[in-house]
């Protein structure tokens, strides 16, 4: 285990490899606890290098048995060899050829990064810095090598072998109870893109043929039993396929596409060329054991990896600072495609929530760092929503500010102009500047400075001279080692919404005050560049209700002066139903954080018959699209609420707020939710489709708020539903709002629930995350006892993540004012650091807002904190994450950041 003596890696020391590594040749023979890997490397000084330099090969924990200089043995003595490394002092200054025996114990491999077991088979997960627990090599992305991987194993064991690429050869070997197999990757690839599974697995198999012509042979692994779980997967690979192709004019580049679904993984799934492997979450799905939000994730995340192919595969990385490069962007892809399968504002809403859930409380806090960050310890912590989902936003805001066909022309010429190359943000930016003619420096900022910026608006009607003035702000605040921040370009998507919809845009030319450009206008996306802008529209026959940040154009805080009344405006009939969605939550917010400030001075919230009426008339209009309405009458979360507040916060108080407000609201509309309950109920067989699941997610939210109303009419209908529910969606739905009631009731439908899917672990899952998630002090000895419990353990993360990792995202418990939630997560972070170390940092990431909190809850974090920090062989995982998280930036790293942010803003010409 790497330990936390780790040294700060820098962008700002980028060097090209000394070394390239033209070709690889594996030879693993799999064992159980002694795998043999032979790698044979073909090595050659990298022109762009410095002639003479030592070669040296990474190692994490390696043991090896020979190494050999174009075919003669090396004496190697400590200094050369240790488990971390391997030099070569003066290698030959012409290519050779370096053969390495190492031997290593997947079995014993607890931290799932390199070769290790998932049940019974042997899989591998090298990114970031996981081919290095493998053997020697040159652990980073630039080094691209052509791979020829040998596979060998007992049959019996592991009778199916896969590897990168495609199959070359394979057979028995004579005389013994072992075969093997030969696969071969013709696309030079980094190090962090090898895979191999070796098992005895089941599989459905089928075809894509592209438009090109290619004939694809798809594959997806799972543990026997389980084949009747993929074929949703399966379906959504080859949609996915076909809309690469349309979108973005990308086709498949092997004659074979597999996809393994394993049930111990550290992340969700990994894009290794051609043979992507799954955490199974990811992959199974039946109608009785997968809710429509699986479903919607397994073509979420299928899509994202096959995506990889091109964004981040076939045009790589050049460094680890440069992650966003693939992920922000293939993220955005995975949102387009399902955008265009399902209904666009939905997975905008949806997306947003994500962001703001996961990504604002990281850029507020203590483990803020840029879209491409400068510096790290360890890298595996930078796999953060800053990086994917913000990764995603900025690709989104240059699509809007480029607009639509020049955005294509410049995904175009990336993909010509870097394919086969391990890249650079600025190698992608500048292509999108040469196609739109622009100079994009300034937008560069968007990856260079951390934090949410704050964009206030505020708005002016002149009714004698038909104007409506807008004026824009924006400002963001300090982040860890970045205490100046400069103005960013944020795309301002506006409408102007009247009586009748929404109204022209007229401004004057952009160089008078207050104009705006001709394509500004047309577009209805504004740009605002500098602190402020003043936009003044003209001919406006009445005072318009603003419809700012359309669609979420950027982001950003938003802070409006609108009033209620212009909010109830958007929330009926703005034509961007991103925005009328925005606009109940606004009003929802507004009233909470309202009652917050009441309970917290010893009142109690007022009722508010105005807002309950609002959401009933969206609820009125719930037969032409569910999905939307489903999210419309979801009020905020108390997470949201926190975020609003900012400081101080007490959460407590936010959830007696929201309680209030879902009780008043569930009884106002008692009578409108169960007739739109009734209506929404339905015989017909599932299917996972948008517009079913829509319906059933607006009946589950309708039953919701019906027991916030009235919680023993809403338990009883809850109980029925979940006794006769044809679906997991139905079924959890109706359980989780039986989870929210204490009494006989929850626990008799929790232990019916245990019994009827005992056996099937990713639906225990559902059923230890949901009790961990009880917003009730009770809830903390529930969760102890299920540590407890016979099917608890430690060692596969999606149980660990499922009762500790929902327990850590239950607010009010996690955050529980005397401290006991904080030093429960502290616990198991300590326990289990040793064993996976990656997973224990991401754990401890629940820490990230605790600055926020009120007095009290703030000393009692950082004891907590303290304390992680005070334990001695921390992983470099987790002493980076608690260390940030203390704000124990060493002065050295701090002034380091704050020095290359200042440098960076001296404009470059763009490539
Ligand atoms: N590249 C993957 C994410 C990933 C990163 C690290 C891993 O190591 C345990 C696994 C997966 C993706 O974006 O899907
Ligand atoms: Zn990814």
């Amino acid at each position: 285990m790497r330990t936390d003596t780790a040294q700060p890696v820098r962008l700002s020391d980028y060097r090209a490899p000394d070394y390239l590594i033209e070709a690889v040749d594996l030879d693993i023979k799999l064992h159980l606890n002694a795998t043999h890997v032979r790698a044979r490397l073909s090595v050659r000084p990298n022109p762009l290098g410095r002639p003479g330099a030592p070669l040296v090969l990474d190692g994490d924990g390696l043991k090896a048995a020979m190494v050999l200089l174009d075919g003669v043995a090396l004496d190697l003595g400590a200094n050369a060899l240790s488990p971390d490394r391997l030099t070569l002092s003066e290698p030959p200054r012409t290519a050779f050829e370096l053969t390495i025996d190492t031997l290593v114990d997947p079995s014993a491999n607890t931290q799932l990064m390199g070769l290790y077991r998932s049940g019974s088979a042997y899989c591998t997960q090298c990114e970031a810095e996981g081919f290095r627990r493998i053997t020697y090599f040159l652990d980073r992305p630039d080094v691209l090598s052509v791979y020829t991987t040998r596979i060998e194993a007992e049959k019996a064991q592991a009778p199916v072998l896969l590897g990168n690429g495609n199959l070359v050869e394979s057979g028995d070997i004579t005389g013994s109870t072992r075969h093997y197999a030969i696969w071969h990757d013709p696309h030079p690839k980094p190090c962090y893109l090898f895979a191999l599974v070796g098992g005895d697995l089941g599989s459905i198999h089928d075809r894509f043929t592209t438009t090109s012509g290619r004939n694809v042979e798809l594959g997806i692994y799972v543990e026997h039993g389980k084949e009747t779980r993929v074929a949703y997967a399966m379906d959504a690979l080859k949609r996915c396929m076909r809309w690469d192709e349309e979108a973005f004019g990308r086709e498949y580049d092997l004659d074979v596409f597999n996809i393994v679904a394993v049930s111990d993984f550290n992340m969700g799934a990994m894009e290794n060329k051609g043979l992507n492997i799954f955490n199974d979450k990811y992959v199974l799905a039946l109608p009785q054991t997968a809710t429509d939000l699986d479903y919607a994730h397994i073509e979420g995340v299928i899509a994202h990896e096959y995506f990889h192919n091109w964004t981040g595969n076939r045009i790589t990385c050049r460094d680890w600072f440069q992650l966003c490069l693939k992920e922000g962007l293939t993220v955005f892809r995975d949102q387009e495609f399902s955008s265009d399968q399902r209904s666009r504002p939905v997975k905008r809403i949806a997306d947003v929530r994500t962001l703001r859930a996961a990504q604002f409380p990281e850029d507020s806090g203590p483990l803020a760092h840029n879209v491409r960050p400068e510096t790290y310890l360890e890298i595996n912590n930078f796999y953060t929503p800053t990086i994917y989902e913000k990764g995603a936003e900025v690709i989104r805001m240059l699509k809007a500010l480029i607009g639509a066909e020049a955005f294509r022309k410049g995904m175009d010429l990336y993909f010509d102009r870097c394919d086969g190359m391990a890249a650079t943000v600025e190698d992608f930016i500048a292509c999108f500047a040469k196609v739109a003619g622009r100079d994009l420096t300034h937008f560069m900022r968007w990856y260079t400075q951390a934090g949410t910026p704050a964009l206030s608006v505020s708005s002016d009607y002149d009714a004698d001279a038909k104007t409506f003035t807008l004026t824009l702000a924006q400002s963001t605040a300090p982040t860890p080692g970045q205490p100046a921040k400069l103005p960013l370009v944020i795309p301002v998507a506006l409408g102007l919404v009247g009586a009748d919809g929404d109204l022209p845009l007229t401004t004057k030319a952009p160089d008078e005050d207050g104009g705006a450009s001709a394509h500004e206008c047309a577009s209805g996306v504004f740009e605002l560049t500098t602190a402020s802008r003043r936009i003044v529209f003209h001919t406006v026959a009445e005072r318009p209700a603003p419809s700012v940040l359309r669609g979420f154009s950027a982001p950003v805080k938003l802070d409006l002066d609108s009033n209620a009344d212009d909010l109830l405006t958007l929330a009926e009939r703005d034509s961007d139903l991103f925005n009328r969605w925005q606009a109940i939550q606004t009003l929802a917010t507004r009233l909470l954080t309202t009652s917050v400030g009441a309970i917290r001075a010893g009142g109690l919230p007022k009722p508010d018959t105005r807002f309950a009426e609002a959401l009933g008339g969206v609820l009125g209009a719930f037969a032409s699209d569910p999905a939307f309405t489903a999210q419309a009458i979801s009020l905020p979360t108390e997470a949201d609420i926190a975020r609003e507040i900012g400081r101080d916060v007490d959460l407590d108080a936010i959830h007696m707020a929201r309680r209030e407000l879902r009780r008043s609201v569930g009884a106002q509309l008692q009578p409108r939710l169960l007739s739109a309950y009734e209506a929404l109920s339905n015989d017909a067989p599932y299917s996972p489709d948008a517009r079913s699941a829509g319906a059933r997610a607006l009946r589950n939210a309708a039953l919701d708020l019906i027991c916030a109303g009235d919680a023993r009419t809403g338990a009883d209908i809850a109980m029925r539903q979940f006794q006769s529910a044809h679906n997991m969606t139905e079924q959890f739905g109706a359980l989780a709002v039986l989870s929210m009631v204490a009494g006989d009731q929850r626990e008799q439908a929790l232990d019916a629930f245990y019994r009827t899917h005992a056996s099937d672990p990713l639906v225990i899952d559902k059923w230890f995350a949901l009790q961990a998630l009880i917003p009730e002090t009770e809830t903390y000895e529930r969760v102890r006892g299920l540590m407890e419990h016979h099917a608890f353990t430690y060692a596969n993360p999606n149980r660990l993540r499922s009762l500790i990792g929902s327990f850590a995202a239950n607010l009010t418990q996690f955050h529980a004012a005397d401290g006991r939630g904080y030093d429960l997560i502290a616990s198991v972070v300590m326990e289990i650091d040793s064993r996976n170390p990656q997973v224990a940092a991401r754990l401890l990431g629940a820490f990230r807002t605790w600055r926020s909190m009120e007095a009290g809850r703030q000393a009692h974090a950082q004891l907590a904190l303290k304390r992680v920090a005070a334990t001695q062989g921390l992983s470099a995982d987790v002493r980076d994450i608690v260390d940030r998280s203390l704000n124990l930036l060493t002065k050295e790293r701090a002034t380091d950041t704050l020095d290359s942010f200042r440098s960076r803003f001296s404009p470059r010409p763009a490539r």
